[in-house]
């Protein structure tokens, strides 16, 4: 599936983004309270991550900002990470209600601080290294420690909790994603990719991997294309290619797309939890009939694909 969750030059405010109060009647799976609390985890998840990147001190803001509280230097990605951080959420969502054993693959790891966002609003960041404790002061040193001297990386590295394997070259999160679901058959690989990420060699040539995977005997693997449109401060290719051709591309390798697209929090949030729901369900017939029959289904079909709709 892909998500172009926000355009650059969209509608999206500061107003849309203060909340999803104003939209109570969407249509879409989640009720308005699994709507309200998945919208703040979001919105907490988004202000920790850009406090690490900013934030050497007044971490709540209660006074007003000085430049003594802003980093001197500053070296961190924003622009994956809003995205990143609504993937992680709604992916928590689909764990908890389907007891899914699931991996997070971040291709754009550059995003680590919203990857740390995460895992410190879980609590397992505190559980590991208590000093950043779950309060103001522990935030206080979350977001200082984060890119500076003696602190912890700016990508997703060793030191975050779960994390399995750094990377920094883009490139390899799907092929990486599919060895994870060759060793396992009961996991489901989320594999997030930069739409610039895709650009690379590496990844252009992994959506192929599909072709080895066998679901009566392997995990399944659910792509996730980044169209945030942008590879840094450059524009991406697969979101500027017509729509059309994008999905001819996915169809072609085997995938079936799906795509969620918008600039107001609310109608994503459900579209995103649905289009999941679509995804994972489809996923776990898959399974079920491969397994059941005690034979493959043709193997480029297993998995979820990528493409957006409507330009
Ligand atoms: C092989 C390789 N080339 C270049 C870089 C430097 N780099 C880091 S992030 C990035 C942009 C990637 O674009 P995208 O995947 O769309 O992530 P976004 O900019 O949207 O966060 C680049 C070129 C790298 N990490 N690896
Ligand atoms: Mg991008």
């Amino acid at each position: 599936m892909a998500i172009r969750p926000f355009r650059m030059h969209g509608t999206a405010g500061a107003g849309r983004l203060a909340g999803v109060d104003t939209a109570l009647e969407l249509a879409g799976p989640l009720t308005h309270d699994e709507l309200r609390r998945l919208d703040a985890y979001w919105r907490a998840a988004n202000y920790l991550t850009v406090g690490q990147i900013y934030l050497l001190d007044n971490p709540l803001l209660r006074e007003p900002l000085r430049p003594e509280h802003v980093k001197p230097r500053l070296l961190g990605h924003w622009g994956t990470s809003p995205g990143l951080n609504l993937i992680y959420v709604h992916l928590n969502r689909a764990v908890v209600a389907r007891d899914l054993n699931m991996i997070y693959v971040a291709g754009p790891g550059h995003g680590g601080p919203a990857i740390v966002a995460n895992t410190w609003l879980e609590g397992t960041y505190s559980e590991l290294y208590p000093s950043v404790s779950r309060d103001e002061d522990g935030m206080r040193r979350l977001f200082r420690q984060f890119s500076f001297p003696g602190g912890i990386p700016s990508h997703v590295a060793s030191e975050v909790p779960g994390s399995i394997h750094e990377g920094g070259e883009l490139g390899y999160s799907l092929s990486h994603a599919y060895g994870a679901a060759m060793d396992d058959p009961d996991l489901v690989v989320a594999c997030v990719i930069g739409d610039g990420e895709a650009e690379t060699g590496p990844l252009a040539g992994s959506w192929l991997s599909n072709m080895f995977i066998d679901p009566a005997r392997d995990g399944a693997v659910l792509p996730i294309l980044h169209l945030n449109g942008f590879k840094i401060a450059n524009p991406a290719l697969l979101d500027r290619i017509p729509t059309d051709d994008l999905l001819s591309m996915m169809r072609g390798y085997g995938y079936q797309p799906y795509l969620v697209e918008g600039d107001d929090p609310a109608r994503v949030h459900q579209e995103l939890a649905g289009t999941l729901d679509v995804a994972l369900d489809e996923i776990a017939a898959i399974r079920a009939r491969a397994r059941g029959h005690g034979r493959a289904e043709p193997s480029p079909t297993v998995t979820p694909g990528t493409a957006r709709a409507g330009r």
